[in-house]
């Protein structure tokens, strides 16, 4: 089904983003993934407790406040534990992650599909380019060698940038939500309209000790803006849209999802790792739609990668002139 309006269509099309209010049902698609998450902290705090890295499991805690504890006090963050999808380096047997039922129905809620169909067609892939991201306050967070907050603000980038060159010709959208209300204070995304429209630019890599980002000067930065969202709500941004995540300065924690979708059969620029058909009119026995096999398919290949090679999904050369 197409639930998107012409008018929806445009805008996405004139200016590489549109969000949508009301498309994720907050209690019965999003409470459960917070439950879910409540598991794994628990989970996390016996983990690191038993370690002596924690002073206590804070377990009267609700969950923003619970984290931002439990990683002040290790002086570690531990998003790992909760993402659903793995590391770009060093991934061992026991690297963690958490790719979970609740989750699984997020990925495929029906809701969320209509809107995917709307943009890339009925025949939709999951691309495992997706992640959780828990932000606690920039005052209480953990600070690398550089000073820098870790798993902080998130640098300007296009999604293009951030696959390898296999997946230039893919048309991948990006469905980002989060799951309690985000706006500039706990660090919502801010974007630049139109940017879609231009080329895949240079990015350029760890620039100014922040990571993977496009220097201020390739684009038109004075023209972005930033995109308050709520619970419930969705943001769509093509894979040339440049967008960024401003810092957490707020109490509370900022704590959202980030899918891709592509049309069945065209790359997703990490081949290594594992999507899955999650819509098909054509084939409907491709269809995947049972959670365990999708966490299976993640462990699969965590142990398995944990045994070869190391790949690198870097596509960028930190030597190019526009990153002195
Ligand atoms: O949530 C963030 O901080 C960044 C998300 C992002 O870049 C994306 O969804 O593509
Ligand atoms: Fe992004």
């Amino acid at each position: 089904m197409r639930t998107l309006n012409q008018k929806q269509l445009d805008h996405f099309e004139e200016f590489g983003f549109l969000k949508i209010d009301n498309i994720l049902d907050p209690e019965s698609v999003i409470d459960p993934i917070i439950q879910e998450y409540n598991i794994v902290l628990d989970n996390l705090a016996e983990k690191l407790y038993s370690e002596n890295s924690i002073t206590s499991k804070y377990d009267d805690l609700e969950f923003g406040e619970r984290v931002t504890k439990i990683y002040s006090d290790s002086g570690e963050v531990h998003n790992q534990f909760f993402d659903f999808s793995l590391p770009q380096s060093g991934i061992k047997h026991n690297t963690p992650f958490w790719a979970g039922p609740a989750v699984f129905r997020a990925l495929t809620d029906s809701n969320l599909l209509d809107v995917v169909e709307s943009i890339i067609g009925a025949e939709i892939y999951s691309n495992p380019v997706q992640h959780v991201r828990i932000k606690i306050p920039e005052k209480y967070c953990p600070r690398d060698e550089n000073g820098m907050v870790k798993f902080g603000a998130t640098p300007w980038h296009q999604d293009n940038g951030v696959v390898t060159e296999e997946a230039d010709d893919t048309d991948m959208l990006t469905v980002w939500f989060p799951l309690m209300d985000t706006d500039e204070q706990n660090g919502c995304l801010t974007i630049v309209p139109g940017s879609h429209k231009g080329e895949l630019l240079t990015h350029c890599p760890n620039y100014r000790n922040r990571g993977l980002e496009i220097p201020e000067n390739l684009f038109d930065i004075g023209n972005s803006m930033p995109v308050p969202i709520k619970k419930g709500s969705v943001l769509l941004l093509t894979k040339k849209t440049v967008h960024s995540a401003l810092p957490n300065i707020s109490n509370r924690i900022r704590w959202s999802f980030d899918l891709r979708y592509n049309p069945t059969g065209q790359k997703t620029g990490r081949s290594v790792f594992p999507g899955f058909v999650a819509r098909s009119e054509l084939d409907p026995n491709s269809i995947l739609d049972d959670p365990f096999i999708w966490n299976k398919l993640w462990t699969e290949t965590r142990d398995y990668l944990a045994k070869s090679e190391q790949f690198s999904f870097q596509r960028w050369d930190g030597n190019d002139i526009a990153c002195a």
